[in-house]
């Protein structure tokens, strides 16, 4: 990773990505510049949940039949006008909404996007990290939008980020041209590039997972997280834990310093718990460009045909060689 000398804004970074890769439109430029605006206005509110009356439970709950916070009720509001403000998105997905909702059928509406507005919400009562994740697609349909536009394969994606509201507020993206990360500078409201073309390292520090659930896993799952304790460590050095509970804050632990994520599934949990078009597939993207790797524990997790909006996949993510252990011990589970 380089650490950029210049001042560089998003803006004026995406539109020279753009000039270098001339398949590229200015749509694209303008739709990121757009996300961009709606975290802007989510990590404002985030700023301040502890003094306006936002924190606690919008008492509904959200198709996942988790009890609705404000501030996910206010960041999918937010995500949903930044995006519809510009006419360039034909339908959004949102983890918060249990159907799609058609922005706009103009010529000009060419992109679907699938976002999940406040991942990791159950931390923020506790003030823990929390973040955005988006996934942008080409439309597929002609005329009205339609649910094919958001169950497109994440090998299809032709962009993916998150921003992340932790210490610093922090955007992170690719194109498929890299990865790389701006800090919010509040004081002039503007992304500013701190991270230029981030790359994972092959092997990690971190180990993030809930080991509440091991006794719930496959034998093979409980193998490698065993490993990574340092049982075998001729086969696999021991890692350091890390799980604080939100994908953002925990993948991007991993992807700056190296590790390997994992959510299996479980008995409690047979198809996985993480939802594949809206948290598993963005971050495969951003983990496949920065030399990481993502499965499901059998298949690479971009190749993967979503069946329904809102299906769960299990997810290990993270360095390249950590993940292909995990694979290895899956694949040759004990008897
Ligand atoms: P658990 C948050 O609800 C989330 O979807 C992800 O952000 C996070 O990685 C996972 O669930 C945490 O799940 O079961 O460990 O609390």
């Amino acid at each position: 990773m380089k650490r950029p000398t210049a001042v560089t804004t998003i803006e004026s970074f995406i539109l020279e990505q753009e000039r270098q890769h001339p398949q590229a439109t200015g749509e694209l430029t303008n739709l990121l510049y757009d996300v961009a605006l709606g975290t802007k206005l989510v990590a404002a509110a985030i700023r301040r949940a502890g003094l306006v009356d936002i924190l606690g439970s919008a008492g509904d709950v959200n198709v996942q039949g988790e009890e609705q916070q404000k501030l996910d009720v206010f960041a999918n509001e937010c995500m949903k006008s930044a995006l519809a403000a510009a006419g360039r998105v034909c339908v959004l997905a949102s983890e918060e909404d249990e159907l799609p909702t058609q922005i706009s059928s103009g010529s000009e509406a060419r992109y679907a996007v699938l976002i999940d507005p406040l991942d990791g919400s159950s931390n923020i009562d506790v003030n823990g990290s929390v973040g955005t994740i988006f996934s942008i697609y080409r439309r597929v349909s002609d005329g009205e939008p339609d649910i094919m536009d958001v169950l497109q394969p994440g090998n299809q994606q032709v962009a993916a980020g998150y921003v992340m509201y932790g210490s610093s507020v922090m955007l992170v993206y690719t194109t498929g041209a890299g990865v790389h990360g701006f800090t919010l500078d509040p004081t002039v409201g503007e992304f500013l590039l701190s991270h230029h073309y981030i790359t994972m390292p092959e092997t990690g520090k971190y180990l993030s997972v809930n080991e509440s659930n091991f006794p719930r896993w496959t034998k093979g799952a409980q193998k490698a997280v065993r490993a990574f304790h340092g049982e075998r460590p001729e086969v696999m050095a021991a890692k350091n834990s890390r799980y604080i509970g939100s994908l953002v804050a925990d993948f991007h632990r991993n992807l700056i310093a190296g590790g390997v994520f994992l959510y299996p599934s479980d008995t409690r949990n047979p198809k996985g718990k993480l939802r594949l078009s809206y948290e598993a597939n963005p971050m495969a993207l951003i983990a496949e460009q920065a030399g990481g790797a993502a499965t499901n524990g059998m298949t690479r997790i971009l190749d993967i045909q979503p069946e329904e909006l809102h299906q769960r996949t299990p997810l290990v993510i993270g360095s390249k060689k950590d993940v292909e252990f995990v694979v290895d011990m899956l694949r040759n589970e004990p008897e």
